[in-house]
């Protein structure tokens, strides 16, 4: 099937790596980029747009706040959210290459001040990513996207700007398997759907992706965003990722998942690519890696 024939794929490198302790997330821009996956892609015209930097920081180790890098967090995400907003057209597929999952709040508010708050959300992770800083283990940010969005924040507040919230009822999170016990109760009282590996095998990916879009989308009329944490694959088929969890999707559950949400046409609006660490079992990482990206873009 051919779709968005007619489209700008537009890329956005997102070279961040402070929401997670572990450096080489903020090489992925270049790496994909020398690589050539423009290439990879056969619908609509490529265009790698630009590659933000992340500021110059001082990684907090041990955490001085409740979020690390709380500042440069901020800054990088704010300058993210406002660089998405000036490049996106209406007839434009945003994809945007991390860089950590910490870009999560950015590309999705970004994506619900662009339409109103008319957006779907598919979250593919293995993690919730929906710490508060209250409850976070760690302090890192790429922990915390999501309950950003649902505005579960008490503060900080220098991490607050104008972003649209997003409602618990237009995200589903697909590949499930690693929550923490404080989190999974904030995720449970919420409502927040989501889709554990235990259930995806009970009831098949189709089933899985199929019930996830009609839950976020009833009436079929949204822009469709992915968040495609590649840590939701298993980690024998993407090694390079910072926070591997085994037991994961296989590249043909994502097929599953890519196929049905292509099938909304021009709805499908944006994705995020994050987590991605080279530095880490590059061959076979990148080769699963460009396989998501002809998965996705063919
Ligand atoms: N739940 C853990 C934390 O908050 O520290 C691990 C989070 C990993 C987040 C990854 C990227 O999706
Ligand atoms: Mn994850
Ligand atoms: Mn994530
Ligand atoms: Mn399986």
């Amino acid at each position: 099937m051919s779709w968005r024939s007619n489209d700008n794929i537009k890329i956005l490198g997102s070279a961040v790596s402070i929401g997670q302790p572990r450096q080489g997330v903020e090489k992925t821009p270049s790496v994909l980029q020398a690589e050539k996956i423009e290439d990879l892609i056969s619908i609509g015209r490529v265009t790698w747009v630009e590659t933000i930097d992340q500021p110059a920081y001082t990684y907090e180790n041990p955490r001085l706040n409740p979020i690390r890098n709380v500042q440069d967090l901020a800054k990088y995400n704010k300058i993210l959210y406002e660089k998405i907003l000036s490049h996106l057209g209406t007839e434009d597929f945003l994809l945007t290459i991390g860089g950590d999952h910490s870009i999560g709040s950015a590309t999705v508010g970004a994506m619900l001040k662009a339409t109103n708050g008319n957006l779907g959300v598919i979250w593919i992770d293995a993690h919730g990513d929906c710490n508060t800083p209250e409850t976070s283990p760690s302090g890192n940010y790429h922990g915390m996207p999501v309950a950003h969005l649902l505005g579960l924040f008490q503060g900080p507040v220098e991490f607050q700007w104008d972003q649209p919230k997003l409602s618990p009822t237009s995200i589903a999170m697909i590949g499930i398997r690693d929550l923490d016990p404080e989190e999974k109760i904030l995720m449970d009282r919420i409502g927040i759907k989501y889709y554990t590996m235990d259930m995806i095998h009970e009831i098949g990916i189709e089933t899985t992706i199929t019930e996830a879009l009609a839950y976020i989308d009833p009436d079929g009329t949204k822009k469709i965003h992915m968040s495609f944490d590649v840590d939701g694959i298993d980690p024998q088929l993407v090694p390079g990722t910072g926070t591997r969890a085994p037991n994961g999707l296989t590249l043909h559950d994502y097929a599953v998942i890519a196929q049905k949400v292509k099938l909304t046409g021009d709805r499908f609006a944006s994705m995020d690519l994050v987590e991605i660490n080279f530095d880490i079992e590059r061959n076979v990482t990148l080769d699963s890696v460009k396989e998501i990206i002809r998965i996705t873009f063919q």
